[in-house]
């Protein structure tokens, strides 16, 4: 392979070919495809991305945007010798502006720092998920990230009202501030957020801020299976007067690998059995009793089984480390193949009845099913048999979710409810989408990049 170029970059820019970086960096979270890149760069301001990028174009170079290599889709994912382009250096991190409740920060800074950042004035960016320490804000705009309390505050791209974005051609897009109201033709921040890094390069952006919830109460429910789980939900939402942040579900499988890879007791106590199920809810403001009558219902009418309820704010993150944990456990325990469906949440007995039914039986290992029950969104994990081959296991996993997508395309779910489509998910496109709008996305993609160079072949093939 011609080199010459990465020399030639690497005098104007921060550039690595250490070997371990290109292992680092060439890949995200996923551990399908082996990561190959030519080069690292680390830009330390927008200008320079547009450098990188406009060098890129004039030498025909395939560039990859990586952020805090957190996704689950493969779309970070440098295979075939393209050169990775780490936002990592763009830490700018202004002040809060307390009149409009936003904050200008730069893409590179993690979804925790901008927590940490805000909290002092009872303030955070309602984005919140379990790879908070590591994923970026410009991460989590490409992804238009959901997490465990979309039920409260919808996914990332209700809370962004200014974005900087640089185009493959090297052009600087600064596409709306920090003003609120601001209907001026068709909303390109709107495109870029979600679009994986095919169409720009987020350098900056300016977030929206929510009061931080008060008051936090967190219950963590057995449930007899998903069906109690969906009939408990039903009861906090029309029977519940209180405001649910979260409400996520995990199978009995779930907690064992938690319990189990992090060695953390029973949530339950005892060394009895596990529930089939456990839910974990959390709910804001002072209720005077509220919440207290609606337990006693729920358990009068045996929709729970057992239940604890967290008295601290130690309590609080114990509890909650039950659930942020299972994707990190699952990883310890074995290699995983995922799915992340979402169904309107009125069909998710019926979707989960088929899946288990008919659709379960046909993949080649054990599956996990927890999610965020609230929003209808499910993470179905299959666990490879340690005595499986990888290639067969990847191989018979791929035939059996042509099944499950033509479930989800029955009752118009989705494919991927908050991850992303990336390398991975590209066969699953055309179940949730149809032919004239993948066409439409192409059409786009070829006027912003033409020749196909930025995060080349991931969603869809040119
Ligand atoms: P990366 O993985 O680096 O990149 C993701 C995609 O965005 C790639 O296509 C990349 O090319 C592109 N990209 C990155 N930065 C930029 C940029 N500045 N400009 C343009 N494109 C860019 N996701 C959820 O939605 N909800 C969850 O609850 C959730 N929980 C998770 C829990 C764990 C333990 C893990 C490991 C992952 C979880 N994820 C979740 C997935 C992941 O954290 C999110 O998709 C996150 O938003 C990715 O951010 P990142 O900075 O790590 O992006
Ligand atoms: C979560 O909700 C993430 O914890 C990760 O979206 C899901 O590991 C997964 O499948
Ligand atoms: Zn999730």
């Amino acid at each position: 392979m011609k080199t010459q170029w990465i020399d030639e970059l690497g005098q104007r820019v921060p550039l690595s070919r250490q070997p371990q970086d290109l292992q680092t960096y060439g890949r995200d979270w996923t551990r399908v495809y082996v990561p190959r890149p030519s080069a690292v760069v680390f830009p330390r301001h927008a200008e320079e991305v547009c450098e990188i990028l406009q060098f890129c174009s004039q030498h025909g170079i395939a560039v990859v945007p990586s952020g805090g290599r957190t996704g689950l889709s493969a779309g970070a994912v440098a295979a075939e010798g393209e050169l990775v382009l780490s936002l990592e250096r763009l830490r700018d991190l202004g002040e809060v502006d307390p009149f409009g409740l936003t904050l200008t920060t730069g893409a590179g800074v993690t979804n925790h720092e901008v927590h940490v950042h805000c909290e002092h004035l009872g303030l955070t960016w309602p984005v919140d998920l379990a790879s908070k320490g590591s994923c970026q804000v410009g991460g989590n705009l490409a992804t238009n990230a959901g997490g465990i309390r979309v039920l409260r505050y919808g996914h990332a791209r209700h809370w962004v009202t200014g974005l900087q974005v640089a185009l493959m051609d090297g052009t600087l897009l600064n596409l709306g501030n920090a003003v609120q109201k601001d209907n001026v033709g068709p909303d390109l921040r709107q495109l870029m957020i979600g679009s994986e890094g095919i169409l720009g390069i987020i350098t900056r952006a300016t977030l929206r801020l929510a009061l931080l919830p008060t008051d936090r109460q967190v219950l963590f429910l057995a449930v007899d299976g998903m069906e109690a789980g969906l009939e408990l939900l039903r009861h906090a939402r029309i029977q519940g007067r209180f405001q649910l942040q979260a409400f996520e579900y995990m199978g009995r499988n779930c907690l064992e690998a938690v319990i189990k890879a992090q060695g953390v007791p029973s949530p339950f106590g005892g060394s009895g059995e596990l529930p089939p199920a456990a839910v974990l809810i959390e709910v804001e403001g002072r209720l005077d009793g509220e919440l207290d009558r609606w337990l006693e219902q729920v358990m009068a009418q045996k929709l729970v089984q057992d239940g604890l309820v967290a008295k601290s704010s130690a309590d609080i993150n114990r509890l909650w480390a039950y659930r942020d944990n299972i994707t990190e456990s699952l990883g310890r325990l074995g290699l995983m193949h995922k799915n992340d469906i979402s169904v309107e949440v009125g069909r998710l007995a019926e979707f989960v009845h088929t899946l288990e039914k008919e659709v379960a039986p046909t993949f080649p290992g054990e599956l996990y099913l927890f999610g965020h029950l609230g929003d209808g969104n499910l993470h179905i994990n299959v666990m490879k048999p340690s005595a499986t081959d990888p290639e067969e296991f990847w191989d018979g996993c791929h035939v059996a979710d042509m099944q499950l997508y033509e479930l989800l395309h029955k009752l118009g779910g989705s494919v991927s409810a908050e991850h992303g489509i990336g390398l991975l998910k590209k066969s699953a496109l055309g179940f949730s989408r149809g032919p004239a709008e993948v066409a439409t996305m192409r059409a786009v993609k070829k006027a912003l990049d033409p020749e196909g160079l930025l995060n080349p072949g991931k969603v869809f093939d040119l």
